[in-house]
C-alpha cells in the first residue's frame, strides 16, 4: 500500500480523497494554487504545496511542476480528482514513464474512451448498442448530407473529441445541415483542437442513465449499478439519484452486464462511468465512458456500501477486487444535490467572495461533501462547485423529503447559491413523480424567477435581527466578563422558516 498521495485537486473533491487516505493511514499531499492559500484542502493535507498562479493552466493543470511536486514530497501516486487532469491520456503516460501511480484508469485506455468514433466502432463490434449514425469521419460534405439522409432528420452532430455537449447541434432538415456543419467544427476546433465531427440520430427526451464500473488490475470488473443524472442545466448536472426510477431489474442487469463489457472490450481499469441514453420506449444506447470518479458518485456510495476512493486507492495499489458481482447489491435511495456558486437570479452567473456564514444541514442520512468554511473564500478561476449535499432514505419518497428538509437547514452567506432553486426542483410534483429527463430543467424552470421579493426581505430582515442578538452578546458591556453562552443567529431565529410549509 502507498505510504503517500498527492492530491492533484481542489475544493470538495480533494477533501473527500484526503478523508479516504486519512482513514487507510495514508499521508496526504495537497496542492494549491496562489488563490486558494487557504483553502480547505490546504488545511486538511499533511503537507501542502503552492504550484503557481491562480489559473488553472499554470497550476491545477501544470502537469510537470505536479510531477515535480510529487517527487519533491515522495508521493507514490497521484490521485486526480475530477475535472483537471483526471482524464488526461498524456498526465497518465507521464506519471506511468516518471513512476508515479496515476490512481485511474491506464493512458492507453483513456486515450481510447477519448476517442468517441474510435470507441463507437469498438464498442458495435463487441455488440454494445450504439446510437445509428456515423463509424467513421467523412471528407466530404456529399458524405454528411447522404448519411444524414440515410439516418433519418432530425440527426445530431457531435465531435469525435468531445464530450459535455460541446460542438453538439441538432440538425431539422438538409437545408441547415451545412451550416450547423461549419459551426460544429468551428465550436470543437476551439474546445479541442481537434474539428472532427460526426452525425447520429437525434433521440428526443432521453434520459442519461449511468452506471458505475470498478475494474482491477487482474481482470476482474464489476458495476456498481445505476445513477439517474437527467436533471441538467445546459450540460451541467444538478440533481443525481438512484435507483433510476426509469429500470427495472431486468433491463438493471442488462445494462449493468453492457457496462461491464464496455469496459472490458476498452482494456480499463480503476473507476469509470458508462453513460447510456435510454429513450422513451426504454431502448438503451451506449454513449461514452467517464475515466474518472464522478462528482456524482456518492449516491452509489450510501446506497451499495462501497468506499469508491478507497476501493480507486486499493486497485491502484494492485490489489484484487475484495467482492464479487453477486455480493453487490442496491439498498434504499439516495439523492444528491450539487451547491453551486451561481446566482439562479441572474441567469446561473458564477458567483464568488467570501463565505461569511456556512451553517451545515446535519441528521440521520444526511451526508455533506465540503470544500469550503465559514470564513474561506471562493476564487472566480474555478468550477463553481462548493459542496454536494447528499442523503439517503429507505425509499424515494423519504429520500425526497429528506433532502427538501435538508436543503431548507442549509445556510450559506456572502455568496449566492443554487441552495434555494434546487428546493424547487426536488419539490416539483414532476420531480417527485420520478418523471425525469434530460428537459426538465429548461421545461419546468424556464427564467427561474425565485422567491418573491417580499419573501426575501422578510428573509433578510430576520436574519439582520438575529444577527443583532448575536453582536449583542458580544458588546462592549460583556466585554472581560465570562460569557456563558455562545449565541448562534440560528439559533436565535429558532424554528422560524419563511415559504415552507410549516
Ligand atoms: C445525444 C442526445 C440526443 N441524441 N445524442 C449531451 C452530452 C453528451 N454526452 C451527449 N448528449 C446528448 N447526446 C443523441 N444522438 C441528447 C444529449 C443530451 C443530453 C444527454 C445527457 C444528459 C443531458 C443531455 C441534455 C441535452 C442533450
Amino acid at each position: 500500500m502507498f505510504k503517500k498521495i498527492l492530491i492533484a485537486n481542489r475544493g470538495e473533491i480533494a477533501v473527500r480523497v484526503i478523508k479516504a487516505c486519512q482513514e487507510m493511514d495514508i499521508s496526504t499531499v495537497a496542492v494549491y494554487s496562489e488563490a486558494d492559500r487557504k483553502s480547505l484542502h490546504v488545511q486538511l493535507a499533511d503537507e501542502a504545496f503552492c504550484i503557481g498562479p491562480p489559473p488553472a493552466v499554470e497550476s491545477y493543470l501544470h502537469m510537470e511542476r505536479i510531477i515535480q511536486t510529487a517527487h519533491q514530497a515522495g508521493a507514490e501516486a497521484i490521485h486526480p480528482g475530477y475535472g483537471f487532469l483526471a482524464e488526461n491520456a498524456e498526465f497518465a503516460r507521464l506519471c506511468e514513464k516518471e513512476n508515479i501511480v496515476f490512481i485511474g484508469p491506464n493512458s492507453k485506455a483513456l486515450r481510447l474512451v477519448g476517442d468517441k468514433v474510435r470507441s463507437r466502432q469498438t464498442m458495435e463490434k463487441a455488440g454494445v448498442p450504439i446510437i445509428p449514425g456515423m463509424k467513421a469521419i467523412p471528407k466530404e460534405f456529399s458524405e454528411f448530407e447522404s448519411e444524414a439522409r440515410k439516418i433519418g432528420y432530425p440527426v445530431m452532430i457531435k465531435a469525435s473529441a468531445g464530450g459535455g455537449g460541446k460542438g453538439m447541434r441538432i440538425v431539422h432538415s438538409p437545408k441547415d445541415l451545412k451550416y450547423a456543419l461549419e459551426a460544429g467544427m468551428r465550436e470543437a476546433k476551439s474546445a479541442f483542437g481537434d474539428e472532427s465531427v460526426y452525425l447520429e440520430k437525434y433521440i428526443e427526451e432521453p434520459r442519461h442513465v449511468e452506471f458505475q464500473i470498478l475494474a482491477d488490475n487482474h481482470g476482474q470488473v464489476v458495476h456498481l449499478f445505476e445513477r439517474e443524472c437527467s436533471i441538467q442545466r445546459r450540460h451541467q448536472k444538478i440533481v443525481e439519484e438512484t435507483p433510476s426510477q426509469a429500470l427495472n431489474p431486468e433491463l438493471r442487469t442488462l445494462m449493468g452486464e453492457t457496462a461491464k463489457k464496455v469496459v472490458q472490450v476498452s482494456g480499463y481499469n480503476n473507476a469509470g462511468t458508462v453513460e447510456f441514453l435510454l429513450d422513451k420506449d426504454k431502448n438503451f444506447y451506449f454513449l461514452e465512458v467517464n475515466a474518472r470518479l464522478q462528482v456524482e458518485h456518492p449516491v452509489t456510495e450510501l446506497t451499495t456500501g462501497v468506499d469508491l476512493v478507497r476501493q480507486q486507492i486499493l486497485i491502484a495499489s494492485g490489489e484484487k477486487l475484495p467482492f464479487q458481482q453477486e455480493e453487490l447489491s442496491q439498498r434504499g435511495h439516495s439523492i444528491e444535490c450539487r451547491i453551486y456558486a451561481e446566482d439562479p437570479l441572474n441567469n446561473f452567473l458564477p458567483s464568488s467572495g467570501k463565505v461569511l456564514f456556512l451553517k451545515e444541514p446535519k441528521g440521520p442520512g444526511v451526508r455533506h461533501d465540503c470544500g469550503i468554511y465559514s470564513g474561506s473564500n471562493v476564487p472566480i478561476y474555478y468550477d463553481p462547485i462548493l459542496a454536494k449535499l447528499i442523503v439517503w432514505a429507505e425509499d424515494r419518497t423519504a429520500a425526497c423529503q429528506r433532502m427538501v428538509n435538508a436543503l431548507d437547514d442549509y445556510v450559506i452567506l456572502g455568496i449566492k447559491t443554487t441552495i434555494d432553486f434546487l428546493k424547487e426542483v426536488i419539490a416539483h410534483p414532476q420531480f417527485t413523480a420520478g418523471k425525469t429527463t434530460t428537459s426538465f430543467i429548461e421545461k419546468n424552470f424556464p427564467g427561474w424567477q425565485g422567491r418573491t421579493k417580499t419573501e426575501e426581505s422578510l428573509r433578510l430582515a430576520l436574519i439582520a435581527s438575529a444577527f443583532d442578538n448575536f453582536s449583542q452578546a458580544y458588546s462592549s458591556v460583556n466585554k472581560g466578563a465570562v460569557r456563558k453562552e455562545v449565541y448562534s443567529p440560528w439559533q436565535a431565529l429558532g424554528n422560524w422558516r419563511i415559504g415552507g410549509k410549516r
